[in-house]
């Protein structure tokens, strides 16, 4: 049996991050902030910003805007537009991480494949089979990372190019091409925007239509950015409008009421803005708008009208060497198949092979679906914190706010610890389960569970979101903790 891991003399906890996304960067700064030091990021890859670093199609935009989807401690004043493009999104996070050194402390290209809990830490394997000891494992994995490629027939057997929208192959040249689009979630959508026109043929195959909100992106002028590089704390007043306007808006999304009614008429106003009457029946949700993820686009209609852009409704048979089939017997006959399927939103860390207490593994724990104590602990699991983890999506909230909050919950727990608290800290699985009720309790009043297919829903069919406001959210993970709904281990006498 190998020793247990000696408590810090120098009080400084040994901890492994694992991701260098969002909710990474967020923890390494907040560590690195608190007086933390001895910390390391392994991210798989070899850059930091997890999807933004992921997702590189054409067109790819945040449906958030910038002034709010970013972090507080690193207001940026050159954002280009209000909702700006992926990639300088990928440029703000790889900077931020930068600029406070993380990566002096990250191991680019190191997949943890393996996490065990041993005596009072974790013992982590990479992929290299290197193996180090930690006191704190922190899974900044993400949830919108493993794609979701559609099981249907003949897939693999197509002539031309495939490519998942979030493994965009640059070196595919789209001019003169046949392109199809599998799916209409945010990604299909913006996809759409982006390569209508710009090829002879597109076809968009859709399954479920989407309510879209028509917003106006527009740019930052010259001035604007030298005021706020001026001014940096200026940002921050775009940033709480913001906040009080999603604040606002998250009321729609978790309580019944006059937000969804209003909502509801402006997309329906939208829709009606397409012309022809049998493509604007067959763009129409049979479903409340917001019960999947909201398209946020002012161009989508207008791509979908154009002559070189076909909708498709009925379903997909088949696919052949160089054509779709769908249901109806048509054929359409493309050069490239994209799919923007969506992601398996339900994996989190996995495939890591985290093995708890008592040997008992995160796939027979969440054999269910994911749940977890506040969004970030569960039991069983000791010294383990998740960043964004299940139930912490907090509608359309930024994640930026949500990874800071939560790591700055981190930072008092570790603060705890170097004051001799505890070693270990788990939550009971009595106070896991009464919080996972009151979840479970609450899902039925959100727009989510009101009758669609969506990512957000879960095995059981419940929505895997915060099913409350953002505020409620931010309260919560700022309370004092009660320490009632905790097991806490103790160093023996002997060792203190
Ligand atoms: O994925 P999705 P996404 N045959 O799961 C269809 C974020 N995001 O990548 O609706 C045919 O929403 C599926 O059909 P259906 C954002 O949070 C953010 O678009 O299940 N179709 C659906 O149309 C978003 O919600 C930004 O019937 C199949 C589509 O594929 C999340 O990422 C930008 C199919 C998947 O839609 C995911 O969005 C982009 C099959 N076998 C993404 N399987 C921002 O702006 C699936 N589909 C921040």
């Amino acid at each position: 049996m190998s020793a247990a891991p000696p408590h810090r003399p120098n009080g400084q906890p040994r901890i492994a991050i694992v991701g260098a996304g969002i909710s990474g960067i967020a923890t390494g700064v907040a560590l690195q902030r608190a007086g933390f030091t001895e910390f390391t990021i392994y991210e798989k890859a070899g850059d930091y910003g997890g999807t933004w670093r992921d997702n590189t199609y054409p067109g790819l935009f945040c449906d958030v805007p910038s002034r709010y989807y970013q972090f507080t401690f690193a207001l940026n004043p050159e954002w280009s537009q209000l909702y700006s493009p992926g990639s300088e999104i990928k440029d703000y996070l790889a900077g931020v991480a930068r600029r406070h050194g993380l990566h002096h402390r990250t191991r680019f290209h190191a997949e943890i494949v393996a996490a065990e809990f041993e005596d009072d830490g974790w013992r982590i394997t990479t992929v290299d089979g290197a193996v180090d000891r930690v006191d704190f494992l922190m899974c900044a994995t993400g949830f919108l990372h493993h794609p979701n490629r559609p099981d249907i027939p003949g897939l693999d057997e197509f002539g031309g190019t495939v490519m998942h929208s979030a493994r965009w192959d640059h070196g595919v040249d789209l001019t003169g091409q046949h392109v199809g689009v599998i799916g209409t979630g945010s990604t299909g959508t913006q996809l759409v925007c982006a390569l209508a026109g710009e090829v002879p043929e597109l076809v968009l195959f859709q399954r479920t239509p989407q309510w879209i909100l028509p917003t106006v992106n527009r740019a930052y002028s010259r001035v604007s950015k030298s005021v706020y590089r001026w001014l940096p704390a200026l940002g921050h007043l775009p940033y709480a409008m913001n906040r009080a306007f999603f604040a606002a808006f998250s009321q729609g999304l978790v309580h019944p009421g006059r937000i969804r009614k209003f909502i509801q008429w402006v997309v329906e106003r939208n829709l009606a803005s397409v012309e022809d009457p049998e493509l604007r029946r067959k763009l129409t949700p049979d479903y409340q708008a917001m019960c999947k993820r909201l398209v946020v686009s002012d161009r989508f209609y207008t791509a979908i009208q154009r002559p070189d852009v076909e909708l498709v409704t009925s379903g997909i048979e088949r696919v052949e060497k160089d054509a779709v089939i769908t249901v109806d017997g048509a054929r359409h006959e493309l050069d490239i198949l994209i799919l923007a399927t969506g992601f398996d939103a339900h994996a989190y860390m996995r495939p890591m092979a985290v093995t708890g207490t008592g040997g008992r593994t995160l796939d027979e724990a969440w054999e269910d679906g994911p749940r977890a104590f506040e969004g970030s602990m569960m039991p069983g699991f000791p010294n383990l914190f998740m960043l964004v983890g299940p139930h912490s999506p907090v509608a359309n909230h930024p994640l930026t706010a949500v990874a800071e909050a939560q790591s700055a919950r981190i930072v008092e727990w570790l603060r705890r610890w170097r004051a001799d608290e505890f070693t270990t800290i788990e939550p009971t699985r009595a106070a896991a389960d009464r919080y996972n009720a009151r979840m479970r309790a609450a899902a039925p009043d959100t727009i989510w569970s009101t009758g669609c297919r969506s990512w957000y829903l879960g095995k059981d069919g419940l929505p895997e979101l915060w099913p409350w406001s953002p505020r409620r959210f931010e309260q919560m993970v700022r309370s004092t903790p009660e320490l009632v709904d905790y097991q806490l281990g103790q160093r023996v006498a002997s060792e203190k």
